[in-house]
């Protein structure tokens, strides 16, 4: 089965082992089981489902299971796009990332909009945890900390074309760092002070000046723990399910308009720390808000 005649291309990275504890690896099956396919049908998207990456977490280091995993996703993403279709990879912790911003950004410049209560701009050296899930985005600029890592063979994401959204939670010199940085960061407190559909319209005219379009990172985290349980580093004072899914309607309108939205991920989608799978079922609800759903 080829993507090449669908508009969108679900690819599981079931992945855990960057992360806190174990579980999102569960992630894909817990997505796909909320209704996926059907959720994008109905939003009138052509969809096919390439299934998962391989992925062998036991008996390696997690720098080295990330390290092969995120190489196989950043193959079928390239791939994916190369054939026309939207790559959407479904985690796995947010250490997916590295691969998918790594195929994003391999014949094209991509920004990338990160809704996360978190920065993910740890690197090696600051993480005050070890947890690749808190580095991807410093991993996709190129930073010096991963000079041992195949994935930094060059910086795949220009630091002016990469927004946050929805900061809550940083690490002391990760906001250092995020501060020498040349990138735009939303809090929670902006978006509080400013309302979702402004914040949204601003990211994406940043995120998506002067490349090929954008790429969203959504780390259902983002959201508030009230909305989204079961992930695995929840902060409160997150963004209720109406801010998310108009954040992600606003997407979908502008991308009606200019093509905007290249490619997405899903991740920390962790099933083992939800009774009822309601953060799954959020999370595909999101997705089909992003590609175009509408009520009437
Ligand atoms: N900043 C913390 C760390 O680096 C938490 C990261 N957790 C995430 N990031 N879920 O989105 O360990
Ligand atoms: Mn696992
Ligand atoms: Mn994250
Ligand atoms: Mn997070």
């Amino acid at each position: 089965d080829s993507a090449v005649s669908s508009d969108v291309a679900v690819i599981g990275a079931p992945i855990d082992i960057g992360g806190n504890c174990r579980g999102a690896d569960l992630g894909p099956a817990a997505i796909r089981h909320a209704g996926l396919e059907d959720a994008l049908s109905e939003a009138g998207v052509s969809v096919t489902d390439v299934g998962d990456v391989p992925v062998s977490e036991t008996g390696t280091e997690p720098v080295d299971a990330i390290q092969s995993t995120t190489a196989a996703i950043a193959d079928r993403v390239a791939e994916t796009l190369q054939q026309g279709a939207r790559p959407l990879v479904l985690g796995g912790d947010h250490s997916i990332a590295i691969g998918t911003l790594r195929g994003t950004a391999r014949n094209a410049k991509s920004g990338v909009i990160w809704f996360d209560a978190h920065g993910d701009y740890n690197t090696p050296t600051t993480s005050p945890s070890g947890n690749f899930h808190g580095m991807p985005l410093a991993a996709a600029h190129g930073h010096r900390d991963f000079a041992d890592a195949d994935w930094s063979i060059a910086p795949s994401i220009p630091e002016e074309n990469t927004v946050l959204v929805g900061l809550r939670s940083l690490d002391e010199q990760e906001r250092d760092a995020l501060r020498r940085a040349d990138v735009t960061a939303y809090t929670m407190v902006d978006i509080d002070d400013r309302g979702i559909s402004e914040i949204v319209d601003e990211a994406i005219d940043i995120a998506a000046s002067g490349t090929d379009g954008v790429h969203v990172s959504l780390d259902l985290d983002w959201l508030d723990p009230r909305a989204a349980p079961g992930v695995g580093t929840p902060v409160p004072g997150g963004a209720t399910e109406r801010e998310a899914h108009l954040a992600l309607e606003r997407l979908a309108e502008r991308d009606a308009d200019d093509d905007v939205l290249r490619s997405m991920d899903v991740v920390e989608v962790n099933p083992l720390l939800d009774d009822e799978n309601t953060t799954a079922e959020a999370a595909t609800d999101l997705i089909a808000s992003a590609f175009g759903n509408r009520i009437i």
